[in-house]
């Protein structure tokens, strides 16, 4: 009679954060390795409001990635603050942190990175993103030597252990494997955090659609106008055909409402239209879409209004753990 052993070896398993400056290619890192638009991307910095987890499923085991906002000064109160506070949940208790730079950034910007590394009790990985940068634009490159060379000196004494540094580009999914082979090895052992390995994130589709048609506000009004912007689906009604959703850009002033709509509703039906494939897209089905524009004065700086869509303010620090 054949004998057959019960020990299975268990997978790897684990917390991984995105952290880093505004615009420096967190989101997109994480849709690379996961081939899905699962955190939107735009050329604008300041996309990413929320943590966004995203799940990788392999034989080798799971990653979950934490995408959170990029780290910038903060007024208190208001949703820049609810940004940081997002950041700072996401440093609670993850396995490894990806701490991401684009060249093109300076010194001064990044030191309070390095102070949230010293404040962090996992290890760390600096990530230089955008290397397909380094021909077109060798200066950007020179005073990342010095500056990894600083963070890996100022974190001996620290929590936060340094594993040394990763090049890549990961809008060409250059380096991205290798980092991900990495990553499994610096991972411990253990169950999956998500056991369904069909799932590729912990948010819901209506939160993703909202993000989506947040994405074409991104891309599709001036500078300032999408940071005082806001999505809330009202309605999603999964089982017609076409898949019918209702949703509300909030914007903080009146004279917001008429820039978004544009003359003759030019500017709204481009955003509608854009989003709307791009959902019919991650829906893989027909959608009919229809925006309004609503005013809800001063949201970005008022708590309870910001609660309503979603953007919940801590009272006292963050504690949140997984
Ligand atoms: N050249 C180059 N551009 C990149 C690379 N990775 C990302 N980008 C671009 O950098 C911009 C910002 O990318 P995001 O992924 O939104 O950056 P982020 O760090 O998530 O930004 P926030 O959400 O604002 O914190 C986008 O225009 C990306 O296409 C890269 O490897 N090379
Ligand atoms: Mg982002």
């Amino acid at each position: 009679m054949n004998q057959t052993t019960n020990k299975t070896t268990l997978k790897k398993s684990g917390l991984v954060v995105l952290l880093g400056r505004p615009n420096v290619g967190k989101s997109t890192l994480m849709n690379t390795v996961l081939k899905e638009e699962i955190s939107i991307v735009t050329p604008k910095a300041q996309t990413t409001r929320d943590q966004v987890r995203g799940i990788l499923n392999e034989d080798r085991g799971q990653i979950v990635f934490i995408d959170t906002p990029g780290v910038h000064k903060a007024r208190e109160g208001g949703i820049n603050a609810y940004m940081i506070q997002e950041v700072k949940r996401a440093l609670d208790g993850p396995d490894l942190i990806l701490y991401i730079i684009d060249p093109a950034s300076k010194e001064s910007a990044e030191e309070v990175l390095l102070e949230q590394l010293k404040l962090a009790n996992a290890p760390a990985v600096i990530i230089i993103n955008k290397s397909d940068q380094r021909l077109k634009r060798p200066e950007h490159f020179v005073w990342l030597e010095k500056w990894v060379e600083k963070c890996k000196n100022e974190l001996l004494e620290t929590k936060c252990k340094f594993l040394g540094v990763s090049e890549i580009a990961a809008v060409h999914d250059q380096g991205v494997d290798e980092l991900i082979t990495s990553i499994f090895n610096q991972l411990p052992e253990g169950e999956p955090l998500f056991p369904d390995v069909e799932i590729l994130t912990d948010r819901s589709t209506r939160f993703v659609v909202a993000e989506l048609i947040r994405k074409q506000l991104f891309l599709k009004l001036g500078e300032e106008l999408p940071y005082s912007c806001a999505v809330e689906i009202e309605s999603f009604k999964e089982k017609e055909k076409p898949i019918t959703i209702h949703a509300l850009i909030y914007v903080e002033r009146d004279s917001q409402k008429g820039i978004v709509i544009g003359s003759g509703g030019k500017k709204i039906k481009e955003i509608g239209s854009d989003a709307r494939k791009e959902i019919e897209s991650l829906l893989d089905a027909k959608v009919f879409l229809e925006l309004r524009v609503k005013v809800m004065e001063g949201w970005t700086s008022e708590a309870n209004k910001m609660k309503h869509l979603g953007y919940l303010l801590q009272k006292s620090k963050a504690g949140s753990k997984r």
